[in-house]
């Protein structure tokens, strides 16, 4: 798409501030929601239309917003994700001029942010893609596999060892729901609550497999209420993925700042920028 395109729409003059605020005020409208907020849902849904992103051919990444479309919608990785989706498309008929990419990605910011996690630099400058522009199914990692399977996911969209690593500790929020994704759980017992506590219990607690009839997963054998996936156990089992979850365990401050560099890049893969794209830091309501 041309550039014409993207200058058109940096000169829209939208207060990125005020949509943020508008997305804060929202979290919590629904307190039978899950855990009381749709922070979690919108970190997922930020997550999963960046994570798409291949190096090697520049395609997937959050410019375009493709799956609002048929048949990423219901690629089986996004189960669930149309809650997120319906619950933006209020905000989305407030400020009509902003896309889909951007509301997205700003969404999961704020939720990021709202919920006590670290301030994430965002830029915009997404805009909404055409249903070609789709992508192949599997390209979202599968919790079933293991080591080799995350780090090609990963590798994928360019990142390395640290930042998989990182980038897991989201899961210190929200959950597993059976009718999603088939799993069952949350990773924390305050999964509103934006802190490292999942690298502690991660590698504090006995993880055992779950006895259930439903997918391979662990629980905590002291309270069988935490879970973990086959695939972020690997976080605990290979040895430099162990390195970091160790250091993010012992220092918040640390995991923080590389967490906050780690997604803003997850959410800027693929997106074309002008050098001069301004950068925004929300101001928190909470603070
Ligand atoms: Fe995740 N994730 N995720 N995840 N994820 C699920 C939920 C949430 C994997 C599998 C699952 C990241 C990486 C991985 C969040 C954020 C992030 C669920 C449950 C599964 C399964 C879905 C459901 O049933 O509702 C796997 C595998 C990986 C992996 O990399 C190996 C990353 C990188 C992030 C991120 O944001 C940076 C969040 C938040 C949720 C909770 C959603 C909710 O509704 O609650």
């Amino acid at each position: 798409t041309s550039g014409t395109e993207k200058t058109t729409l940096e000169k829209k003059g939208i207060d990125y501030q005020q949509v943020y605020n508008t997305i804060a005020d929202m979290l919590e409208e629904n307190e039978d929601y899950d855990d009381g907020s749709y922070g979690p849902v919108l970190v997922r849904l930020a997550w999963h239309s960046s994570g798409t992103y291949s190096a090697a051919d520049g395609t997937g990444g959050s410019c375009g917003a493709t799956m609002r479309f048929e048949p990423e919608a219901t690629h089986g990785a996004n189960n669930g994700l149309a809650v997120a989706r319906d619950f933006l498309e209020k905000v989305k008929a407030k400020y009509p001029e902003i896309s889909y990419g951007d509301l997205w990605t700003l969404a999961g910011i704020c939720a990021i942010q709202e919920m006590g996690g670290p301030i994430i630099p965002w830029r915009p400058g997404r805009f909404d893609k055409t249903q070609e522009h789709v992508t192949p199914d599997g390209r979202l990692p599968d919790a079933a596999k293991d080591q080799r399977h995350v780090r090609e996911i990963f590798y994928r969209m360019g990142f390395n060892d640290q930042e998989i690593v990182a980038l897991l500790g989201a899961h210190a929020v929200g959950r597993c729901h059976t009718d999603r994704s088939g799993y069952e759980g949350p990773w924390t017992f305050a999964p509103t609550s934006f802190t490292n506590e999942y690298y502690k219990l991660l590698l504090d607690e006995k993880w055992v497999e779950k006895k259930w009839k439903g997918p391979k997963q662990y629980e905590d054998k002291k309270t069988h209420s935490l879970m973990m996936l086959p695939a972020e156990m690997t976080l605990a089992w290979d040895k430099e993925f162990k390195k970091w979850a160790q250091i993010y365990a012992k220092d918040q401050d640390k995991w923080f700042e590389d967490f906050s560099a780690a997604f803003s890049k997850l959410m800027e893969l693929g997106v074309p920028y002008a050098a001069d794209t301004k950068v925004y830091k929300f101001k928190p309501t909470t603070a």
